[in-house]
């Protein structure tokens, strides 16, 4: 099978660019959250990698987010194995040492949002059709603490208060505006703007950038890593539910009708 993740590390210039690429929509299942995290920790293991950025292989999709179909009709005990993958992908992302960088050349709904805002800085595609927040309540579920504080700490309290209640979907420019992406560019210039802002993160002395994100960061991380397995339970306990799984359905059904 072919990986879902490609990575490219420029020895020289220290910057590896990981492709997300697990067709269609880049979802993200149990095993492509294996497989991500083992990439991004073999990254965050070598020295002489100081900088990653995160973009997608995938034509008008940077992530469609967390895969609905590992959220319906599982065992609890998948669901548990499910949602500590994706704890470990945005322990592993949040807490990087490296200077990471989002190219977000497609929509980015849910997970693809997290996937995002764990970036130090993250650069649009300026293309209308493509949209980026945490829309989980229009499926029917709640997004837990921890993507609710990453987005507070993004884009503030009141976007967030009013964007996780409504489940709302930014185009690029109304992302630009509220601070949730920080520059728009056109979409073949994703990449090379990711590349060249890079340079600019990596002339700041990596102790100096790395203490100060944790100093922004650890409060943050710190509540998950004490709460991991009450936030598990909380999760199978809720997702598994009759109530939330016919919601998941009646998503699902939306998402096929609305094809083509
Ligand atoms: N999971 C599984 N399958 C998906 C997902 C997904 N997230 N997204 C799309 N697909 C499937 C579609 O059903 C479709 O399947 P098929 O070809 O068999 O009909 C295929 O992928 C292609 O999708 P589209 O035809 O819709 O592709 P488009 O290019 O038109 O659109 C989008 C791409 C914009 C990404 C669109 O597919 C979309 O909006 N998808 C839904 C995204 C979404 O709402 N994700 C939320 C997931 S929930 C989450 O990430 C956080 C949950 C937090 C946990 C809460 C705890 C309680």
């Amino acid at each position: 099978t072919t990986p879902r993740i490609k990575v490219e590390f420029n020895q020289s210039t220290g910057v590896a660019i990981m492709h997300m690429q697990s067709p269609p929509v880049n979802s993200l299942s149990l095993d492509f959250l294996t497989e991500f995290c083992i990439s991004v920790e073999k990254l965050e293991m070598d020295k002489s990698c100081r900088g990653l950025i995160i973009t997608s292989s995938q034509p008008k999709v940077f992530s469609a987010g967390l895969d609905i179909m590992e959220m319906y009709g599982k065992s609890p005990e998948r669901c548990g194995e499910f949602w500590r993958a994706v704890q470990e992908m945005w322990l592993k992302l949040y807490g990087s040492n490296m200077a990471i960088i989002a190219a977000v050349n497609g929509s980015s709904p849910a997970g693809g949002c997290l996937i995002a805002m764990t970036a130090d800085y993250r650069i649009m595609a300026d293309n209308p059709r493509y949209s980026i927040g945490l829309n989980e309540t229009q499926l029917g579920i709640v997004a837990p603490f921890w993507f609710k504080d990453t987005m507070v700490n993004t884009v503030g309290h009141r976007c967030s208060e009013m964007a996780l209640q409504i489940g709302l979907l930014y185009n690029p420019s109304e992302a630009l505006r509220i601070g949730l992406v920080d520059q728009l560019v056109p979409e073949d210039q994703v990449l090379s703007t990711a590349t060249q802002t890079m340079t600019k993160w990596l002339a700041i002395p990596d102790h100096a950038r790395q203490l100060t994100k944790t100093m922004m960061r650890k409060p943050t991380i710190d509540k998950l890593t004490s709460s991991r397995e009450t936030d598990i339970r909380h999760f199978v306990s809720f997702i598994t539910k009759d109530s939330i799984q016919k919601s998941l359905a009646m998503y699902l059904e939306m998402l096929k009708k609305r094809k083509g």
